[in-house]
């Protein structure tokens, strides 16, 4: 028995399950017409409706009980004033000093690191003003048109995401592609479509060691070079954002060149450091800091809003709910908004990368479920592909349904569509079908009393199935940032809940260091033998397959 199993709370919300696990919601809306303005808020530009969740008020208490018991607020408190939470390597977390836009100080080992923070701020303010402006001259004397970020994970996915999200915003003309897979089909087929006298390359990586990154960089160079010749062209083509100047200069950037950010930003959590750099070319600086302000906007609401009105905490609680009670294994994420179709990869490694721990902070194993598996797609592509499973597998699948109320063609008939989707879906997953409604339907349509049991069974739907339903004004800079600094809170009390360290990510060191020993065991024809029997069988294969 661990803690957190040990814990009051996590005793009761067990006895506690055992009483709720089979009502049906739709007795539980029957029986209290409070229900959703009882379980819905609204905050940080945020509407929350969690009324179609498998809870009762008594539940709700019960985890806010739990999220007492691990001391939820008192580490709230401490990843805001930049103790070092991140404990196996040591580190503050901060990436709430990036968009602190109270400018209040924040102290690490006793230095303020604000001044810092606005510091990168103003130079990737001039540099971007002087690229869309048109003022940043390549080395023929043409402005800029194309910019490639050239980055993988962190360095990656959140700019990307963001900057597509935002495309609407993109007054600019410039054009911003993402390389990150170090298969050259991804950086070739980028440069195909490109002129080398008017593209700027982001090389992106904290570390500037990923050897994905920096083989796509490398070749970048390479490509860059074939026509500009000369080494010293390089400055006006390349950037770099990054913690580490040595590499920078070492690569042929010159740091003059190099927007840094700290070891105190995650990787997963850097798109509001230089990493952004992508999107405030694309939207602009000003864009960029309102996604900023809306980021600071639920910081505040998450560090000063008690937990029984706190937007993370309680998704974070109903998550815990699901995850360690309901046993249910993953969680799908389905905003209904094309602008948000990297959302849910980007939040997968967000919260898989955070939450996907097998020990304590003291490292200890722990004896409960973790993080769930993050997936998703948005609606309503996925309702024609992966919904039959959501309604009516044998899995309970917790479900986010974002939207967007207003949008630029709100009043369209596609919108109304949307949206009646988006409404229906979730309705749909809470109410089910059942056996008595699908007789009815059937007798109504003259099916014969020996069809309808044939087909009976396929056609229940047995609902109970939760969802979020989540709705903001409108897609803006800020709102977007409200939204992800949400779940990156969220993320935050999971971890803190299961006791794990959110911010290390050791996992996924192994199979990297097993690529660079294999690497060059795929340079000749040579049999390999030192491995396990399936990766010497692969690697053969592969060698045999080559010859052929
Ligand atoms: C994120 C991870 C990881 C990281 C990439 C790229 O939290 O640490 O996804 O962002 O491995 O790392 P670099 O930015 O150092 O290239």
């Amino acid at each position: 028995m661990s803690g957190l199993t040990e814990a009051s709370h996590w005793t009761e919300l067990k006895k506690h399950y055992s009483r709720i696990r089979d009502i049906h919601m739709r007795d539980m809306f029957a029986d209290d017409p409070g229900r959703f303005s009882d379980f819905s808020i609204h905050s940080a530009g945020i509407f929350l409706d969690y009324s179609k969740n498998r809870i009762d008020r008594q539940a709700m208490k019960l985890l806010f009980g739990l999220a007492r018991d691990t001391g939820l607020e008192g580490k709230i408190q401490a990843m805001f004033s930049g103790e070092k939470i991140n404990t196996t390597e040591k580190r503050s977390v901060l990436h709430i000093a990036l968009r602190n836009r109270s400018n209040r100080p924040i102290l690490v080992d006793g230095r303020d690191v604000m001044p810092d923070v606005n510091q990168v701020l103003n130079r990737m303010r001039s540099f971007v003003r002087r690229v869309r402006q048109g003022l940043w001259l390549g080395w023929t004397g043409k402005p800029v048109r194309d910019v490639v970020n050239i980055g993988i994970g962190g360095s990656d996915l959140g700019p990307k995401m963001v900057t597509r999200a935002l495309a609407r915003f993109n007054k600019s003309g410039l054009r911003v592609h993402f390389v990150s897979n170090v298969d050259p089909a991804h950086l070739e087929n980028t440069l195909a479509e490109l002129d080398p006298q008017t593209t700027l390359f982001i090389v992106a990586s904290k570390t500037f060691k990923t050897q994905e990154t920096m083989f796509n960089a490398a070749r970048a160079k390479e490509w860059f070079l074939q026509s500009a010749g000369d080494k010293k062209n390089i400055s006006k083509h390349f950037v770099a954002v990054s913690t580490n100047t040595p590499e920078v200069r070492e690569f042929g950037i010159d740091p003059e060149n190099m927007f840094g950010f700290w070891k105190w930003v995650g990787g997963r959590y850097s798109l509001w450091s230089a990493i952004g750099l992508p999107i405030a070319l694309s939207t602009g600086m000003e864009s960029f800091e309102q996604l900023l302000q809306g980021a600071h906007e639920m910081d505040e609401h998450f560090q000063n809003t008690p937990l029984e009105r706190n937007l993370p905490v309680i998704m974070g609680l109903l998550g815990i709910w699901y995850n360690n009670f309901f046993q249910a294994e993953s969680h799908a994420l389905l905003p209904y908004s094309q602008y948000l179709e990297d959302f849910p990869a980007y939040m997968q490694q967000a919260e898989m990368e955070s939450n996907g721990k097998r020990v304590t902070l003291d490292g200890q194993e722990v004896d409960y479920d973790t993080g769930p598996v993050i997936w998703g797609a948005p609606g309503t592509n996925g309702q024609h592909a992966f919904f039959q499973l959501l309604h009516q597998g044998t899995r309970l699948v917790p479900c986010d349904f974002i939207i967007f109320a207003r949008q630029p063609d709100h009043d369209s008939p596609q919108h109304r569509l949307l949206l009646a989707n988006y409404l229906a879906q979730s309705q749909a997953l809470m109410t089910g079908k059942t056996p008595a409604e699908v007789r009815q339907e059937l007798l109504q349509q003259g099916k014969s009393p020996d069809e309808i049991e044939d087909i009976l069974p396929h056609k229940v739907f047995p609902g109970n199935r939760p969802a979020n339903s989540i709705m903001l004004t409108e897609l803006t800079p800020e709102s977007l940032g409200s939204l992800i600094a949400l779940y990156e809170h969220k993320i935050f009390v999971q971890g803190t809940v299961w006791n794990i360290n959110s911010f290390d990510q050791w996992g996924v060191e192994l199979g990297k260091k097993m690529a660079q020993a294999i690497e060059p065991e795929l340079e000749d024809d040579s049999v390999v033998k030192s491995h396990d029997g399936s990766t010497n069988g692969l690697i053969n294969t592969w060698k045999n397959m080559c010859r052929s």
